[in-house]
């Protein structure tokens, strides 16, 4: 069973007839655009694969599957999509708003780290809402790590400060931040976040740091103006794209990476240990339709 077997198809390429006639273009615009893949990025990919299959005479269903499976690979392609982790410690710092999975994936992220023999710290910088900081020992404990936590309401920038404290002390090499949920527009939570990333440069200079945005894929273009958002306010590196498991709305993916040039990082498809994957593009597109 292949990774993204949970994620719901786009089913043209199978049930249209034969031919690859304007009928079938219309259609299989009309299904990226209910899959959510945003009006001007369909518009830009039926484009090119008309553009292919008439230079590269394909004749074929098959034949213009695997040329759109090509097309949407390159668009999902917007940089480097491992994180950077090559500073002991580095940092990963996790932001989005409520709910789309960013505690549980901290969880699933320190597992895999952990099997390739990595040290992880786990920081509980959501004291924010009650029982997040109970809720990421849990994980730590799933996964097999170390957790900084303060008591509920402490300073979210404090807890980091430990957290770098002791990752230097017991030469961690990668820590996992958590951060409360948070509304892209509301000023004093964004202004939090600054001062998270404040404390980080002073307190690790040079380190090697990433910014993952975690989006829920079932809110589908409406995760795309978060996105943005967050981009302009935070700075993102990567993102990771959760609930794919049984959504009809992936093609959210490639309309983040190509609308905002950030790649899609990890892929969640579960609650459990091994639901997320590093995001593979061939892979994905293949999934997809
Ligand atoms: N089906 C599915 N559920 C997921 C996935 N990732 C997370 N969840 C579920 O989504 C819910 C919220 O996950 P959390 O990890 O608590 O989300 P969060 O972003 O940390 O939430 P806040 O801390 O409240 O902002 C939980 O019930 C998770 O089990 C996924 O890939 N697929
Ligand atoms: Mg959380």
């Amino acid at each position: 069973m292949g990774f993204f077997d949970k994620l719901k198809r786009i089913n043209i390429f199978a049930s249209f007839g034969s031919e690859l006639n304007d009928d079938f273009y219309d259609e299989l615009e009309e299904s990226l655009i209910l899959a959510d893949t945003g009006m001007d990025v369909t518009l830009e990919l039926v484009e090119t694969l008309r553009r292919r299959v008439k230079e590269e005479r394909i004749k074929t269903l098959e034949g213009a599957r695997e040329a759109m499976c090509r097309c949407i690979a390159e668009a999902l392609n917007a940089g480097e999509t491992a994180l950077d982790l090559s500073t002991r410690p580095a940092v990963v710092l996790f932001i989005g708003v409520n709910g789309v999975g960013k505690t549980t994936t901290i969880g699933k992220i320190a597992y895999q780290l952990r099997r390739e023999r990595k040290k992880v710290l786990l920081c509980a910088a959501d004291t924010f809402r009650a029982a997040a900081a109970e809720q990421l020992t849990i994980w730590s404990e799933r996964a097999g790590v170390d957790i900084i936590k303060q008591h509920e309401g402490a300073d979210p920038a404090a807890v980091v400060f430990d957290a770098m404290s002791a990752a230097k002390a017991r030469r961690s090499d990668v820590v996992l931040v958590d951060t409360a949920g948070r509304l892209h527009n509301k000023q004093n939570l964004m202004n939090e976040l600054n001062k998270i990333s404040r404390v980080i440069d002073r307190e690790l200079p040079g380190s090697s740091r990433e910014t993952l945005l975690v989006l829920d894929a079932t809110t589908g273009q409406n995760g795309l103006v978060q996105a943005k958002q967050f981009k302009e306010a935070a700075g993102i590196t990567g993102i990771v794209l959760t609930k794919l498991d049984g959504t009809a709305k992936g093609g959210i993916a490639i309309a983040i990476a190509k609308e905002l040039g950030v790649p899609v990082k990890y892929a969640g498809v579960g609650e459990g240990l091994d639901d997320l994957k590093p995001f593979d593009a061939m892979e994905f597109a293949q999934a997809l339709i």
